[in-house]
């Protein structure tokens, strides 16, 4: 038998089959889930006999990495580990280090014994991390790996009546560990289900199911192969279909589309066994250079999904599946690659049934052999062709008759090599309809699509162009440029980010070579654990001791460990809605594209709404608006409407495109509890924003300094109350905590923005007084902000009015002029006033602007104007990773309400840098500094210091996806420019 370090394929196991839903077949079987004995050994030499029956051993969980084990309170088996790209041994394949934690698993089964009389046993094992052995009664019987690949053994020969002993040795490392070298955690063990499974003779060993769709003639047309039983019949009664396998059947069928899943079941049954498949009539093709599904034009607004679970990692629950399929389907996710191995099989069942287009990727990555320029590569390596066809063979046995699958992908960044046309050829020889996916060859030489990972918009658009920058080999190069164009990854969701999905989507809409992308990734990988008072956050790398590790570029999803949203998930929803109202150049009119590809829009309703902050003053619904797939037409608001006069607050027309009911294929994901679901919306400004009306009041000089309303000053003009509520600072401010985007470089410029503006001193900003003194009846202070080290500061004038005569509220004007020469971009620009309050987290806030969630100049699509509430709590995102979170952008009104009742209530007349000029302010608030949130690395190490922190700004920094691809458009940068932001400080409300 091969050793684990030996590069061999499985022995002792048979042929892969699909693998049919559970429950799918009459054939039985029994489930080996649930505690089986373990002791865990220090290296592969377990000395460990076979025939041990493990009694006085441990007990622990099938399925489930042994690593957690006892997740999130004590890890009795080692820990997790996180590396990215590099391995965590020394390179030498196929060596690994001696140091190889081994389990040892064991349990006993019996055979029932109907089953001895006719056909044979076999144990399934779905998943297995990395390489193991199988014994049955103590003898070898089997070795195997593919980790996320099934594995099968004919065990009738071996078992006896009564009890059999299953022993199952499993290595951590091994050779194999070389080409699953995945992003994500190294966990370890029999991680999904094992069952022992009766095969009758003359039953279905395999099926191969071809359901393609005519979309010329509404034809559906079947054939199921079948290896096992010459007698196979294959009938589907809803289409009256009865015919022998291999025979071909055509009806009229409705297509399967993940905007409509349309499922017919299909019963395959031979003497031995019937088999209930759900098939979906549908075809995939590239013609022209364009990517279709049943001849129309598709764009996948797509998703990397790795299998996690913040307990049992990658030992996912079908609940847990579920919730993701049903997730995505609500923020119109309509693709999901299975980065980067094959999912449980159950997930492609639920993707057929819901409707998502699906990427299936071969199990297979070798980024670590990067590091020392791909020498000795598996990929390029004649010794593993075997193993590597293995792997790919194996996932399309398994997984061809889901109609959800829509290309094959051979695996990701594992170089390239020879190997890749050796796993091309078995994948097309098992199955001819559908393309072929790699991006680690960019000369595409044997695969159908051209793929990409990161490319930034500029060579996006040019490639959708057909212009971009050709390959050396002439022939190689007329062949790329007949290919659609993939973005396997873009736009990296790590942290709080990434902007610029807009500017993307856009692109993929512009050009029918650009059949669209996955965003990097679903989810934060963050693993549950307990601080030692039971405070629970989620681990990301080194957070298990590991010396070796990769930090937090574990944490990169669109949601967070928890499955809670992050903001990034709200704004891709409204990024990728298939009917989408933009406003068009002019500001006048909301163009509605109807981007399905198969839907007309008869089952939404346009309901508009005109509104002006809290006050909604009309709502309707839009008549006749139904669009067919691929339409778009420009709405205006109606003719007529009674808009009030011009404020600081601008009226919205606001468009929603609703969906109040759902029928059979929508109602799973069709949130029933809200009764509706909003698929989009837009809006436009009715009545622009204006200035406040001008403060007539005058300040007043004291003996110990100034008061303006209710605002006190000392001499210098520095602030110290407002309202009767002390204040502990208020500067000009123009740093942020640096987001996961900011601390990093990007694909295009040398430096990261957080190194700029550290360069600058922009965490380390003081302001000095110039002057204060009393100009036109305004309290007019000057002052000068900058960084320890440089020259460079912003010269500020402060100017304080009361709103009238008399009143306690008062008006501020700043404006802040740049002195000297900046670097790329700042963080933001604006005023940070902090106020002494306890409690400051449950301080209310209502507004007047965009929300409700969070939105940057580079990521605004989800945020719509209004009227929201939220507490000072509730406006952080608890990213995985601490970080700038929670700016709510175009407010115009606040009202704060605190603990003992008394408000503050703020007004904003619209800012400007380098006089563009906007809608209100940018508003944060929070119980922490910025400081605090910089040097947190969990959501835990922050605790509110008793002070209510408040930027005001003109505006922020965009986020970018530097962390993983191009840093801020120049579209959503902040450089150092004069800006202006003004504000009304009152007690009460400014009434209109
Ligand atoms: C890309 C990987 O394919 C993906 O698995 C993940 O690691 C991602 O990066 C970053 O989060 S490879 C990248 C270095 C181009």
């Amino acid at each position: 038998m091969p050793r684990h370090d030996t590069v061999s394929l499985p022995t002792g196991t048979v042929p892969a089959r699909f693998r049919p839903p559970t429950g799918a077949s009459d054939a039985a079987s029994v489930s080996l889930d649930g505690p089986w004995r373990f002791r865990l050994f220090p290296s592969a030499d377990t000395g460990a006999d076979p025939a041990d029956r493990g009694d006085e051993w441990d007990t622990i969980e099938v399925p489930g990495h042994w690593q957690l084990a006892g997740a999130p309170d004590t890890w009795p088996y080692g820990t997790p580990a996180y590396s990215n790209v590099l391995y965590p041994f020394p390179v030498e394949p196929p060596f690994v280090p001696d140091a190889n934690p081994t389990g040892e698993y064991r349990r006993t089964f019996e055979v029932p014994a109907g089953w001895a009389a006719d056909g044979r046993a076999y144990l399934r094992f779905e998943g297995v991390d990395s390489w193991f052995e199988v014994s049955v009664n103590g003898a070898v019987v089997a070795t195997s790996h593919g980790s996320r690949l099934a594995t099968e053994i004919d065990v009738t020969d071996v078992v006896v009546p009564g009890e059999n002993l299953l022993s199952v040795r499993v290595t951590q490392w091994s050779a194999l560990s070389y080409v699953e070298d995945q992003d994500q955690w190294w966990l370890s063990g029999i991680f999904r289900s094992v069952t022992l499974e009766h095969r009758p003779e003359a039953s279905v060993a395999h099926a191969t199911v071809v359901a393609d769709y005519d979309h010329t003639t509404g034809t559906g047309s079947l054939t199921v192969e079948v290896e096992g039983s010459a007698e196979a019949r294959v009938t589907v009664p809803e289409l009256g279909i009865d015919v022998a396998a291999g025979e071909t059947a055509t009806a009229q069928v409705e297509p399967w589309s993940a905007e409509r899943p349309r499922l017919y079941d299909v019963t395959v049954t031979t003497p031995g066994e019937t088999v209930t498949l759900r098939a979906g009539f549908r075809t995939v093709s590239i013609e022209d250079g364009v990517f279709l599904v049943n001849g129309a034009p598709v764009k996948l607004r797509g998703v990397n999904r790795h299998e996690f679970d913040p307990l049992r990692g990658r030992s996912v629950t079908p609940e847990r599946m579920l919730e993701d399929v049903l997730l995505m389907k609500r923020h119109h996710v309509n693709a999901v690659r299975t980065s980067h191995y094959p999912p449980h099989p159950h997930f492609l069942d639920l993707c057929d049934e819901h409707g998502l287009y699906v990427v299936d990727e071969n199990d297979l990555e070798t980024h670590g052999f990067i590091d020392g320029g791909w020498v000795g590569n598996p990929t390029d390596d004649p010794a593993w062709e075997d193993v590597l066809v293995d792997r790919v063979t194996r996932t399309v046995r398994r997984d061809a008759h889901h109609p959800s699958i829509v290309l094959w992908s051979l695996g990701n960044e594992a170089g390239s090599g020879c190997n890749v046309a050796a796993m091309t050829a078995a994948v097309r020889a098992l199955d001819p309809t559908r393309p072929v996916h790699y991006e680690g060859d960019w000369s595409s030489d044997d695969v159908d699509v051209y793929s990409r990972m990161y490319a930034t918009s500029e060579e996006t658009e040019l490639i959708g162009q057909g212009v971009e920058a050709p390959l050396a080999r002439a022939e190689a190069d007329a062949r790329r440029r007949q290919m659609p164009f993939l973005q396997c990854e873009y736009a990296h969701a790590m942290g709080n980010g990434p902007g610029g999905l807009s500017d993307y989507d856009a692109i993929f809409d512009r050009y029918p070579r650009l059949m669209g992308g996955f965003i990097w990734e679903w989810i934060d990988h963050g693993l549950t654990r307990r601080t030692d008072d039971g405070t629970e956050f989620a681990a990301y790398g080194g957070d298990f001791g590991e010396d070796f590790h990769d930090g937090t570029f574990i944490a990169d999803g669109l949601v967070l460990p928890d499955r809670t949203p992050a903001p990034s998930l709200v704004e891709m929803a409204a990024v990728f809605a298939p009917v989408r109202l933009d406003p068009t150049a002019d500001g006048t009119t909301l163009l509605v594209r109807n981007r399905y590809a198969f839907r007309d829009t008869s089952h939404l309703t346009f309901e508009w709404t005109l509104h002006h902050g809290d006050d909604v003053l009309a709502t309707d619904t839009l008549d006749d608006l139904v669009l067919a797939p691929g339409e778009e037409r420009s709405v205006a608001p109606p003719a007529g409407l009674d808009l009030p006069s011009p404020d600081h607050t601008p009226t919205w027309w606001t468009l929603r495109a609703v969906q109040h009911e759902a029928d059979h294929l929508d109602a799973p994901w069709f949130d029933d509890a809200a009764g509706s679901f909003v698929v989009s919306s837009g809006q436009l400004a009715l009545t622009p924003a204006v200035s406040l009306p001008e403060a007539t009041g005058r300040a007043q000089q004291t003996s110990d300094g100034f008061t303006v309303g209710h605002a006190r000053f000392d001499a210098r003009g520095t602030l110290l109350e407002l309202h009767g509520r002390p204040v502990a600072e208020l500067r000009v401010d123009a740093w942020r905590a640096p987001t996961d985007n900011d601390r990093r470089e990007g694909s295009w410029v040398d430096l990261s923005d957080e190194s700029v503006w550290k360069e600058s001193g922009l965490h380390l900003l003081a302001e000095r007084k110039v002057s204060a003194e009393i100009t036109d009846g305004a309290l007019v202070v000057t002052a000068r902000t900058a960084g320890p080290r440089t020259r460079n500061g912003f010269r500020t004038v402060y100017t304080w009015r009361p709103v009238a005569d008399g009143s306690d509220d008062v008006d501020l004007h700043v404006a802040i002029t740049p002195e000297g020469r900046w670097g790329q971009s700042i963080a933001r620009l604006g005023v940070l006033l902090v106020l002494d309050e306890p409690g400051a987290e449950d301080v209310a806030v209502r507004w007047h602007g965009l929300g409700p969630e969070e939105s940057y100049s580079d990521s605004r699509k989800a945020a719509v104007g209004g009227a929201y509430e939220h507490t000072v709590r509730s406006l952080q995102t608890r990213y995985t990773h601490p970080q700038e979170n929670g700016a709510r952008r175009g407010v115009t009104h606040a009202e704060l309400t605190f603990a003992d009742g008394s408000e503050l209530t703020l007004d904003a007349g619209p800012s400007s840098v380098g006089g563009r000029s906007t809608a209100g302010l940018e508003l944060s608030l929070r119980p922490w500094s910025d400081t605090a949130l910089d040097q947190a690395a969990h959501p835990h190490d922050l605790v509110p210091d008793g002070k209510l922190w408040l930027h005001l700004d003109a505006r922020q920094h965009g986020l970018g996806s530097a962390a993983c691809g191009p840093g801020v458009l120049s579209n959503a940068r902040l450089t150092a420019a004069p800006a202006e932001v003004s504000v009304r400080l009152a007690s009460q409300p400014v009434g209109r």
